[in-house]
C-alpha cells in the first residue's frame, strides 16, 4: 500500500470559481468515486469561505489527474424538502444494475439525515428522498441486492466527540425494498475503545470478492487530548449473510502522516470515502490482484490517493484480532 506521488491530487487551487456560490474555494475533500465508462469520476465536497458546502464533479482519464467541472451538482427535487437543508456532503456512489445511486449526508435542523439521489449519466441528478429518520451518517449502498433486498451500512449518531459533531460507535446493516425506507438488521462492528477505531463509520461502498464483501471504514481515536485522529481500516463480511463479520483489521491501513494530512481545516484526518477497484471476473467478483485506488479527504482540506490491491486489503482484514 502506498500514497500516490502526486498527492495531494486535488487542492482548492483545482476548484474553478462557480459564481455566485463558490468563489475562491477554501477546501475540497471527502470524495465519492466511481468508474463511469473509461472515466474516473469523483464527487467532491467543496466549501466556500461562507462555509457553504457544495458537491462538484471531477473527471480523469487515469484516476490521478482530475479536472473539476464548473458546475454544482444539483439533485432535482431536493428543493422540495420542507425542512431547511444546510449542507449536503460526503457522497458515496454505488452502481446497482444500470443506475448510479449517491448517498450523502444532509445537515438539517435537529441533526444529520441520509439523502439518496440517482443518475444515469452524471449530468442530471434526481433526488429520490430522505432515507433515514434519526441522526445518522456514513450511509453506503451495496452494489447489488442481497437475498432480494437493497442493503446498506450506516452509522447512527449516538455519541458526540468532545464539544464536536455527533458521531457513533456502531456500523449497522440495514435492508430496504425501495432505497428510502430502511429496516435495521444487525450491528456489524463497534468501536474498540483505547485503540485506533473508537468511533467508526463506513468509507466507500463495499466490493464483492470471492472471500466476502470487502469494506473500508474509518476509525477515530479520540483519546489524544484535543485531537481526534481519523484513520482508514478494513473489514470483511460474509457474501450470503453480510450480517456476519468474517474479519476486521487490527492495525489501521491509512493514518495521517504527511503534512497535508496532519494540518488543515481539521487536523489529523484521513477520511476514505471513494474507491475504484479495477478488475472483476465475469461473475462480478473483484480479482485478488486487482489494483485498488482509495480516495480520501485529508485534514478536511485536500484529496489524497492511496494505492493498494484486493489481496493486500483481504490480508489486512484477516489480521489476528486485538484481544
Ligand atoms: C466527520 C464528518 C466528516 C469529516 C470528519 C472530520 O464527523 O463530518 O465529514 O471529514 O468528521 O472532520
Amino acid at each position: 500500500m502506498h500514497r500516490n506521488k502526486k498527492n495531494p491530487i486535488l487542492t482548492r487551487a483545482d476548484v474553478p470559481n462557480i459564481q455566485p456560490n463558490l468563489v475562491d474555494a477554501t477546501s475540497v475533500f471527502n470524495p465519492g468515486a466511481i468508474k463511469f465508462g473509461d472515466k474516473y469520476l469523483l464527487m467532491l465536497r467543496t466549501q466556500a469561505r461562507s462555509r457553504e458546502t457544495y458537491l462538484v464533479l471531477a473527471e480523469s482519464d487515469n484516476g490521478v489527474d482530475f479536472s473539476v467541472r464548473k458546475e454544482i451538482v444539483h439533485f432535482k427535487g431536493i428543493e422540495n424538502v420542507s425542512d431547511r437543508v444546510y449542507h449536503i456532503y460526503d457522497a458515496r456512489i454505488s452502481k446497482i444494475d444500470q443506475m448510479y445511486y449517491i448517498m450523502f449526508a444532509m445537515d438539517m435542523e435537529g441533526g444529520c439525515q441520509l439523502g439518496v439521489g440517482s443518475t444515469k449519466d452524471f449530468n442530471e441528478f434526481e433526488f429520490l428522498g430522505i432515507a433515514s429518520n434519526e441522526d445518522i451518517r456514513n450511509g453506503v449502498l451495496f452494489p447489488e441486492k442481497v437475498n432480494g433486498k437493497y442493503m446498506r451500512m450506516d452509522r447512527p449518531n449516538k455519541s458526540q466527540h468532545d464539544s464536536g459533531p455527533t458521531s457513533g460507535t456502531t456500523i449497522w446493516l440495514s435492508e430496504s425494498d425501495d432505497l428510502i425506507n430502511w429496516k435495521q438488521l444487525a450491528p456489524l462492528i463497534s468501536g474498540r475503545f483505547h485503540y485506533w477505531d473508537e468511533f467508526i463509520g463506513s468509507g466507500p461502498p463495499p466490493v464483492k470478492t470471492r472471500k466476502g464483501w470487502l469494506h473500508v471504514y474509518h476509525g477515530v481515536a479520540g483519546h489524544f487530548g484535543s485531537a481526534n485522529i481519523y484513520q482508514g481500516g478494513v473489514m470483511l463480511l460474509d457474501l450470503q449473510d453480510p450480517s456476519k463479520v468474517i474479519g476486521r483489521c487490527r492495525h489501521n491501513i491509512l493514518e495521517p502522516r504527511e503534512i497535508w494530512e496532519l494540518a488543515g481545516q481539521v487536523p489529523n484526518v484521513c477520511f476514505p470515502s471513494g474507491w475504484v477497484v479495477e478488475d472483476f471476473d465475469d461473475e462480478g467478483f473483484a480479482l485478488s490482484d486487482s489494483d485498488v485506488k482509495i480516495y480520501y479527504g485529508a485534514a478536511d482540506t485536500v484529496v489524497g490517493l492511496y494505492h493498494s490491491s484486493i489481496q493486500e486489503l483481504l490480508d489486512a482484514a484477516m489480521e489476528p484480532e486485538i484481544k
